[in-house]
């Protein structure tokens, strides 16, 4: 059965990064949705009635006009697209330099340490510790490389300019991973001005895990 095209609907777990790229977009479409939690410390994500949603088990899901969306970056580019949201430039080769930055984190540093990655990590290592050491030691290098790549970019106060663009909606979740697992950030100064100018946004406010439903 489709999704009713009256209704928006996120499948969401709060400290889900990709979800959380979403709810961001979401508040700057003014877009009023629903939430239905899929518990990921529980494995509600690998449950059947999920993965019919979703055949990779993973969050976020997003039901919006009629269709059923997975893939954060992809739906991204379709609010963009459908409500102009201005997240990415018209001109190809500024499009080109503002997607590699977003995607620095989106496809080379979320994933690594993605849940199923850290639970395995763990599980062969049989080190208690090893979701924080595993987190450090990819994020950190990550982060480092996403404030050179920043470089290139003039002006600010936000990653590409003066308004929140693609980069800025992958960067603050990735900010809250970095927080949680104990990454130092202090020393990058272009990302820590951007992370200052996304927090004073009531968007990217609005969207933080700790704004949003959580389980139980
Ligand atoms: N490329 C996907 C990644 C989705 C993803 O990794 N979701 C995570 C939460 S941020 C998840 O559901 N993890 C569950 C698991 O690893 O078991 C996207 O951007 O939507």
């Amino acid at each position: 059965m489709s999704p009713d095209k009256n209704a928006v609907t996120l499948f969401d777990f709060p400290n889900s990064s990709s979800s959380y790229r979403l709810r961001i977009a979401l508040q700057m479409a003014g877009i009023d949705y629903d939430t239905v939690l899929v518990d990921l410390p529980t494995g509600q994500q690998r449950a059947p009635e999920h993965m019919a949603r979703n055949p990779q088990g993973f969050v976020p899901v997003l039901d919006i006009d009629g269709l059923r969306l997975t893939q954060s970056m992809a739906i991204l580019r379709y609010l963009d697209t459908t409500r102009g949201l201005g997240l990415l430039p018209e001109d190809p080769v500024e499009r080109v330099k503002v997607e590699a930055l977003a995607d620095a984190i989106a496809i080379d540093i979320h994933p690594v340490c993605n849940l199923q990655v850290v639970k395995y990590a763990t599980e062969i290592s049989g080190d208690a510790e090893m979701r924080g050491k595993w987190s450090r030691h990819f994020m950190r290098p990550g982060m480092v490389a996403f404030e050179k790549m920043l470089q290139g970019f003039e002006g600010g106060p936000f990653c590409c300019g003066d308004l929140p663009m693609l980069p800025d909606i992958c960067l603050m979740p990735q900010i809250n991973n970095c927080r949680r697992w104990g990454v130092e950030l202090d020393d990058l100064t272009k990302t820590m001005q951007a992370v200052a100018a996304c927090e004073g946004v009531a968007a990217f406010q609005a969207a933080h895990p700790d704004n949003c439903p959580k389980p139980g």
